[in-house]
Protein backbone atom coordinates (compact mmCIF):
# COMPACT_ATOMS: atom_id res chain seq x y z
CA UNK A 1 0.00 0.00 0.00
CA UNK A 2 1.42 3.30 -1.19
CA UNK A 3 1.64 5.68 1.48
CA UNK A 4 2.24 9.55 1.34
CA UNK A 5 3.72 12.14 3.38
CA UNK A 6 4.86 15.32 3.90
CA UNK A 7 7.91 16.66 6.28
CA UNK A 8 5.64 19.95 6.66
CA UNK A 9 3.55 18.26 9.27
CA UNK A 10 6.26 19.64 11.59
CA UNK A 11 5.31 23.13 10.79
CA UNK A 12 2.43 22.16 13.37
CA UNK A 13 4.18 22.17 16.78
CA UNK A 14 1.76 24.41 18.66
CA UNK A 15 2.70 24.67 22.52
CA UNK A 16 -0.33 25.18 23.80
CA UNK A 17 -3.77 23.06 23.91
CA UNK A 18 -6.05 24.49 27.35
CA UNK A 19 -7.00 21.16 28.80
CA UNK A 20 -8.28 20.38 32.60
CA UNK A 21 -8.19 23.99 33.22
CA UNK A 22 -4.03 24.72 32.75
CA UNK A 23 -2.11 24.82 29.26
CA UNK A 24 -0.51 21.63 28.26
CA UNK A 25 1.90 20.72 24.94
CA UNK A 26 -0.40 19.40 22.98
CA UNK A 27 -1.59 15.97 22.77
CA UNK A 28 -1.97 16.33 18.87
CA UNK A 29 1.90 16.81 18.71
CA UNK A 30 4.42 15.62 15.49
CA UNK A 31 6.13 12.61 17.02
CA UNK A 32 2.42 11.18 16.10
CA UNK A 33 3.08 11.43 12.50
CA UNK A 34 6.83 10.73 12.79
CA UNK A 35 6.22 7.33 15.04
CA UNK A 36 3.16 6.14 12.41
CA UNK A 37 6.11 6.70 9.53
CA UNK A 38 8.48 5.00 10.68
CA UNK A 39 6.49 1.82 11.76
CA UNK A 40 5.22 1.62 8.14
CA UNK A 41 8.82 1.84 6.87
CA UNK A 42 9.88 -1.33 9.89
CA UNK A 43 6.49 -3.27 8.54
CA UNK A 44 7.42 -2.70 4.67
CA UNK A 45 4.23 -1.04 4.06
CA UNK A 46 5.11 -0.10 0.50
CA UNK A 47 6.42 3.23 -1.22
CA UNK A 48 6.48 6.38 0.97
CA UNK A 49 6.03 9.19 -1.55
CA UNK A 50 5.57 13.10 -0.64
CA UNK A 51 2.70 15.42 -2.09
CA UNK A 52 2.39 17.61 -5.05
CA UNK A 53 1.21 21.27 -4.64
CA UNK A 54 -2.58 21.03 -5.57
CA UNK A 55 -3.19 24.43 -4.95
CA UNK A 56 -6.10 26.01 -2.89
CA UNK A 57 -8.86 24.96 -5.74
CA UNK A 58 -9.53 22.00 -3.89
CA UNK A 59 -9.41 22.89 -0.66
CA UNK A 60 -12.05 26.18 -1.35
CA UNK A 61 -14.56 23.31 -2.92
CA UNK A 62 -15.46 22.22 0.86
CA UNK A 63 -13.88 25.49 2.94
CA UNK A 64 -15.73 28.88 2.59
CA UNK A 65 -13.00 31.28 1.11
CA UNK A 66 -13.20 33.37 4.35
CA UNK A 67 -12.47 30.65 6.41
CA UNK A 68 -9.37 29.71 4.46
CA UNK A 69 -8.53 33.39 4.84
CA UNK A 70 -8.36 33.60 8.22
CA UNK A 71 -6.28 30.28 8.33
CA UNK A 72 -3.96 31.81 6.12
CA UNK A 73 -3.35 35.34 8.00
CA UNK A 74 -4.46 34.44 11.70
CA UNK A 75 -0.29 33.79 12.88
CA UNK A 76 -0.02 37.27 11.31
CA UNK A 77 -2.98 39.36 12.43
CA UNK A 78 -2.90 37.72 15.61
CA UNK A 79 1.06 39.13 16.21
CA UNK A 80 0.30 42.15 14.84
CA UNK A 81 -2.82 42.44 17.37
CA UNK A 82 -0.41 42.19 20.38
CA UNK A 83 -0.51 38.43 20.88
CA UNK A 84 1.92 37.09 22.94
CA UNK A 85 1.10 33.34 23.47
CA UNK A 86 -0.74 31.35 20.69
CA UNK A 87 -4.24 32.53 19.33
CA UNK A 88 -7.13 31.21 21.48
CA UNK A 89 -10.83 32.44 21.05
CA UNK A 90 -12.20 33.79 24.17
CA UNK A 91 -15.84 34.66 22.87
CA UNK A 92 -18.43 32.66 21.07
CA UNK A 93 -21.32 33.60 18.65
CA UNK A 94 -23.47 31.37 21.54
CA UNK A 95 -27.08 30.89 20.76
CA UNK A 96 -28.01 33.92 22.74
CA UNK A 97 -26.09 36.23 20.71
CA UNK A 98 -25.96 36.89 16.82
CA UNK A 99 -23.45 34.64 14.89
CA UNK A 100 -24.11 36.22 11.14
CA UNK A 101 -21.55 38.95 11.11
CA UNK A 102 -18.35 38.32 10.81
CA UNK A 103 -15.93 40.60 13.09
CA UNK A 104 -13.10 43.04 12.09
CA UNK A 105 -11.08 42.06 14.99
CA UNK A 106 -8.65 38.61 15.49
CA UNK A 107 -10.46 38.16 18.93
CA UNK A 108 -13.73 38.24 17.03
CA UNK A 109 -12.66 36.10 14.07
CA UNK A 110 -11.59 33.59 16.56
CA UNK A 111 -14.38 33.15 18.42
CA UNK A 112 -16.84 32.83 14.71
CA UNK A 113 -14.46 30.28 13.39
CA UNK A 114 -13.87 28.11 16.49
CA UNK A 115 -15.77 25.34 17.60
CA UNK A 116 -13.92 24.36 20.50
CA UNK A 117 -11.20 26.11 22.58
CA UNK A 118 -9.02 23.60 23.08
CA UNK A 119 -7.11 24.26 20.08
CA UNK A 120 -4.50 27.40 19.72
CA UNK A 121 -3.26 28.51 16.37
CA UNK A 122 0.28 28.69 16.08
CA UNK A 123 3.19 29.90 13.60
CA UNK A 124 3.35 27.53 10.69
CA UNK A 125 -0.38 26.07 11.33
CA UNK A 126 -1.51 27.07 8.02
CA UNK A 127 1.72 25.83 6.37
CA UNK A 128 1.38 22.28 7.81
CA UNK A 129 -2.31 21.91 7.49
CA UNK A 130 -2.11 22.95 3.79
CA UNK A 131 0.81 20.08 3.34
CA UNK A 132 -2.09 17.97 5.03
CA UNK A 133 -4.49 18.62 2.40
CA UNK A 134 -2.03 17.86 -0.21
CA UNK A 135 -1.59 14.54 1.47
CA UNK A 136 -4.59 13.20 1.02
CA UNK A 137 -5.40 14.55 -2.44
CA UNK A 138 -1.73 13.19 -3.37
CA UNK A 139 -3.22 9.45 -2.45
CA UNK A 140 -6.63 10.00 -4.01
CA UNK A 141 -5.09 11.13 -6.99
CA UNK A 142 -3.41 7.89 -6.80
CA UNK A 143 -6.13 5.84 -6.39
CA UNK A 144 -8.09 7.05 -8.75
CA UNK A 145 -5.60 7.17 -11.50
CA UNK A 146 -6.34 3.35 -10.62
CA UNK A 147 -3.03 2.40 -9.18
CA UNK A 148 -3.95 0.24 -6.36
CA UNK A 149 -7.14 -0.54 -4.37
CA UNK A 150 -5.54 1.31 -1.30
CA UNK A 151 -3.18 4.12 0.03
CA UNK A 152 -2.40 5.92 2.99
CA UNK A 153 -2.43 9.47 3.74
CA UNK A 154 -0.32 10.04 6.86
CA UNK A 155 -1.57 13.47 6.92
CA UNK A 156 -0.81 16.28 10.23
CA UNK A 157 -2.66 17.59 11.79
CA UNK A 158 -6.06 15.82 11.79
CA UNK A 159 -9.25 16.77 10.12
CA UNK A 160 -12.66 15.92 10.73
CA UNK A 161 -13.79 18.25 13.36
CA UNK A 162 -13.50 20.98 10.67
CA UNK A 163 -16.60 22.35 8.71
CA UNK A 164 -16.59 24.10 5.55
CA UNK A 165 -16.20 27.02 7.97
CA UNK A 166 -15.08 26.51 11.48
CA UNK A 167 -12.02 24.73 12.66
CA UNK A 168 -11.20 23.23 16.54
CA UNK A 169 -10.29 20.24 18.08
CA UNK A 170 -7.24 20.05 16.53
CA UNK A 171 -8.36 20.01 12.90
CA UNK A 172 -8.35 23.06 10.46
CA UNK A 173 -8.50 21.42 7.14
CA UNK A 174 -10.96 18.73 6.43
CA UNK A 175 -8.66 16.44 4.75
CA UNK A 176 -11.10 13.43 4.83
CA UNK A 177 -13.91 16.05 3.37
CA UNK A 178 -11.42 17.33 0.49
CA UNK A 179 -10.50 13.45 -0.70
CA UNK A 180 -13.96 13.07 -1.08
CA UNK A 181 -15.03 15.83 -3.29
CA UNK A 182 -11.83 15.48 -5.16
CA UNK A 183 -13.36 12.30 -6.01
CA UNK A 184 -16.27 13.07 -6.72
CA UNK A 185 -15.20 16.28 -9.33
CA UNK A 186 -12.54 13.67 -10.85
CA UNK A 187 -15.97 11.86 -11.72
CA UNK A 188 -16.73 9.43 -8.83
CA UNK A 189 -20.39 9.43 -8.65
CA UNK A 190 -20.72 8.22 -5.10
CA UNK A 191 -17.86 8.10 -2.14
CA UNK A 192 -18.25 7.24 1.12
CA UNK A 193 -16.59 8.08 4.14
CA UNK A 194 -16.12 5.96 7.19
CA UNK A 195 -15.16 7.76 10.24
CA UNK A 196 -13.16 5.42 13.14
CA UNK A 197 -11.98 7.86 15.15
CA UNK A 198 -12.68 8.03 19.04
CA UNK A 199 -14.64 11.17 18.30
CA UNK A 200 -17.18 11.87 16.06
CA UNK A 201 -16.48 13.68 12.60
CA UNK A 202 -18.74 16.41 13.14
CA UNK A 203 -16.84 18.82 10.14
CA UNK A 204 -17.32 15.62 7.51
CA UNK A 205 -21.18 15.13 8.60
CA UNK A 206 -21.78 18.55 8.75
CA UNK A 207 -20.14 19.40 4.85
CA UNK A 208 -21.86 16.53 3.53
CA UNK A 209 -25.45 16.39 5.75
CA UNK A 210 -27.74 17.54 2.96
CA UNK A 211 -26.25 15.46 0.05
CA UNK A 212 -27.01 11.76 -1.29
CA UNK A 213 -23.52 11.67 -3.19
CA UNK A 214 -21.31 10.82 -0.07
CA UNK A 215 -22.89 8.79 2.38
CA UNK A 216 -21.02 9.53 6.15
CA UNK A 217 -20.87 6.77 8.82
CA UNK A 218 -19.51 7.25 12.60
CA UNK A 219 -18.40 4.97 14.90
CA UNK A 220 -17.49 7.52 18.34
CA UNK A 221 -18.26 7.77 21.66
CA UNK A 222 -21.68 9.40 22.50
CA UNK A 223 -21.48 12.96 22.32
CA UNK A 224 -23.68 13.00 25.64
CA UNK A 225 -20.29 11.74 27.07
CA UNK A 226 -17.59 12.61 24.68
CA UNK A 227 -16.17 16.00 22.25
CA UNK A 228 -17.57 17.11 20.35
CA UNK A 229 -20.22 16.98 22.75
CA UNK A 230 -22.82 18.82 20.36
CA UNK A 231 -23.45 16.70 17.36
CA UNK A 232 -23.44 13.27 16.73
CA UNK A 233 -26.57 11.64 18.02
CA UNK A 234 -27.90 8.58 16.29
CA UNK A 235 -31.03 10.51 14.99
CA UNK A 236 -29.40 12.45 12.68
CA UNK A 237 -29.80 11.01 9.36
CA UNK A 238 -28.94 13.91 7.35
CA UNK A 239 -31.27 16.38 5.67
CA UNK A 240 -33.52 17.22 2.19
CA UNK A 241 -31.29 15.14 -0.55
CA UNK A 242 -28.90 13.77 2.15
CA UNK A 243 -32.07 12.37 4.04
CA UNK A 244 -30.77 9.14 4.62
CA UNK A 245 -26.93 9.41 4.10
CA UNK A 246 -25.56 9.81 7.11
CA UNK A 247 -25.09 7.26 9.82
CA UNK A 248 -24.40 7.68 13.69
CA UNK A 249 -23.13 5.27 16.09
CA UNK A 250 -22.56 6.53 19.49
CA UNK A 251 -21.34 4.76 21.82
CA UNK A 252 -20.98 4.51 25.52
CA UNK A 253 -17.74 4.80 28.20
CA UNK A 254 -16.06 1.41 28.29
CA UNK A 255 -17.34 0.46 24.49
CA UNK A 256 -15.21 -3.13 24.03
CA UNK A 257 -14.37 -4.38 20.81
CA UNK A 258 -16.76 -6.82 20.47
CA UNK A 259 -20.13 -4.01 20.41
CA UNK A 260 -17.58 -1.65 18.37
CA UNK A 261 -16.89 -4.27 15.78
CA UNK A 262 -20.98 -5.10 15.86
CA UNK A 263 -21.34 -1.64 14.74
CA UNK A 264 -19.26 -1.50 12.17
CA UNK A 265 -20.09 -4.52 10.44
CA UNK A 266 -23.44 -2.58 10.48
CA UNK A 267 -21.77 0.42 9.11
CA UNK A 268 -19.92 -1.37 6.21
CA UNK A 269 -23.11 -3.22 5.20
CA UNK A 270 -24.90 0.24 4.40
CA UNK A 271 -21.82 1.49 2.52
CA UNK A 272 -21.94 -1.84 0.76
CA UNK A 273 -25.66 -0.82 0.27
CA UNK A 274 -24.57 2.56 -1.09
CA UNK A 275 -22.47 0.97 -3.80
CA UNK A 276 -19.76 3.80 -3.15
CA UNK A 277 -16.89 4.26 -6.50
CA UNK A 278 -14.77 5.42 -3.10
CA UNK A 279 -14.33 4.54 0.39
CA UNK A 280 -12.51 7.18 2.64
CA UNK A 281 -11.67 5.94 6.06
CA UNK A 282 -11.25 8.88 8.65
CA UNK A 283 -8.64 6.35 10.53
CA UNK A 284 -8.50 7.57 14.40
CA UNK A 285 -6.31 5.82 16.42
CA UNK A 286 -7.67 7.14 19.83
CA UNK A 287 -10.29 3.92 20.28
CA UNK A 288 -7.05 2.19 22.04
CA UNK A 289 -7.60 1.29 25.46
CA UNK A 290 -4.61 3.34 26.44
CA UNK A 291 -5.83 6.70 24.71
CA UNK A 292 -5.23 9.26 27.10
CA UNK A 293 -8.10 11.29 26.45
CA UNK A 294 -10.60 8.97 25.28
CA UNK A 295 -12.78 6.00 26.72
CA UNK A 296 -13.33 2.72 24.43
CA UNK A 297 -11.14 -0.28 25.28
CA UNK A 298 -9.85 -1.46 21.96
CA UNK A 299 -6.52 -3.50 21.86
CA UNK A 300 -3.69 -3.51 19.36
CA UNK A 301 -4.65 -6.76 17.76
CA UNK A 302 -8.13 -5.33 17.48
CA UNK A 303 -7.13 -3.15 14.70
CA UNK A 304 -6.13 -5.83 12.82
CA UNK A 305 -9.06 -7.16 13.17
CA UNK A 306 -10.97 -4.26 11.89
CA UNK A 307 -8.47 -3.41 9.45
CA UNK A 308 -9.53 -6.65 7.90
CA UNK A 309 -12.82 -6.60 7.87
CA UNK A 310 -12.88 -3.59 6.09
CA UNK A 311 -10.53 -5.22 3.42
CA UNK A 312 -12.73 -7.92 3.17
CA UNK A 313 -16.09 -5.63 2.48
CA UNK A 314 -14.45 -3.55 -0.07
CA UNK A 315 -12.39 -5.95 -1.62
CA UNK A 316 -15.45 -8.27 -2.42
CA UNK A 317 -17.19 -5.49 -4.11
CA UNK A 318 -13.99 -3.96 -5.47
CA UNK A 319 -14.02 -0.66 -4.06
CA UNK A 320 -10.83 1.32 -3.36
CA UNK A 321 -10.07 2.53 -0.11
CA UNK A 322 -8.48 5.62 1.08
CA UNK A 323 -7.26 5.62 4.68
CA UNK A 324 -6.75 9.44 6.11
CA UNK A 325 -4.87 10.01 9.16
CA UNK A 326 -7.21 11.63 12.03
CA UNK A 327 -6.74 10.90 15.95
CA UNK A 328 -4.69 8.52 18.27
CA UNK A 329 -2.49 10.00 21.49
CA UNK A 330 -1.51 6.91 23.24
CA UNK A 331 2.30 7.99 21.22
CA UNK A 332 4.04 5.19 21.84
CA UNK A 333 1.52 2.53 20.70
CA UNK A 334 0.07 5.28 17.61
CA UNK A 335 2.43 3.78 15.07
CA UNK A 336 1.76 -0.14 16.20
CA UNK A 337 -2.45 0.39 16.09
CA UNK A 338 -2.84 2.52 13.00
CA UNK A 339 -0.27 -0.09 11.02
CA UNK A 340 -1.91 -3.04 11.99
CA UNK A 341 -5.69 -1.60 10.34
CA UNK A 342 -3.08 -1.21 7.36
CA UNK A 343 -2.08 -4.72 7.37
CA UNK A 344 -5.14 -6.45 8.39
CA UNK A 345 -6.68 -4.40 5.21
CA UNK A 346 -4.35 -5.82 2.93
CA UNK A 347 -4.40 -9.33 4.42
CA UNK A 348 -8.18 -9.71 3.72
C1 LIG B 1 -10.39 18.29 23.01
C2 LIG B 1 -10.57 16.97 22.38
C3 LIG B 1 -10.21 17.04 20.94
C4 LIG B 1 -10.32 15.71 20.28
C5 LIG B 1 -9.51 15.64 19.03
C6 LIG B 1 -9.63 14.36 18.30
N1 LIG B 1 -10.71 18.29 24.39
N2 LIG B 1 -10.53 14.25 17.38
O1 LIG B 1 -8.92 13.40 18.49
O2 LIG B 1 -10.69 13.19 16.62
ZN1 LIG C 1 -10.27 11.69 17.85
Amino acid sequence: MLTVYSEKHRLRDAKTELHGGTFVRPFECPERAEIVLARVRQEGLGEVIAPRDFGLAPVLKVHDPDFVRFLENCWEDWVAAGGEGEALPNVWPTRAMNGKRIPRSIDGKLGYYALAGETSISDGTWEAARAGADVVLMAAEHLLSGQGQSAFALSRPPGHHAAADQYGGYCFLNNAAIAAQFARDKGVERVAVLDVDFHHGNGTQNIFYRRDDVFFASLHGDPMDAFPHFLGHADELGEDAGEGFNLNFPLPPGTDYSHWRDALDEALARIVAFKPGLLVISLGVDTFEQDPISFFKLRSDDFADYGARIGTAMKAVSVPALFVMEGGYAVSEIGINTVNVLTGFESA
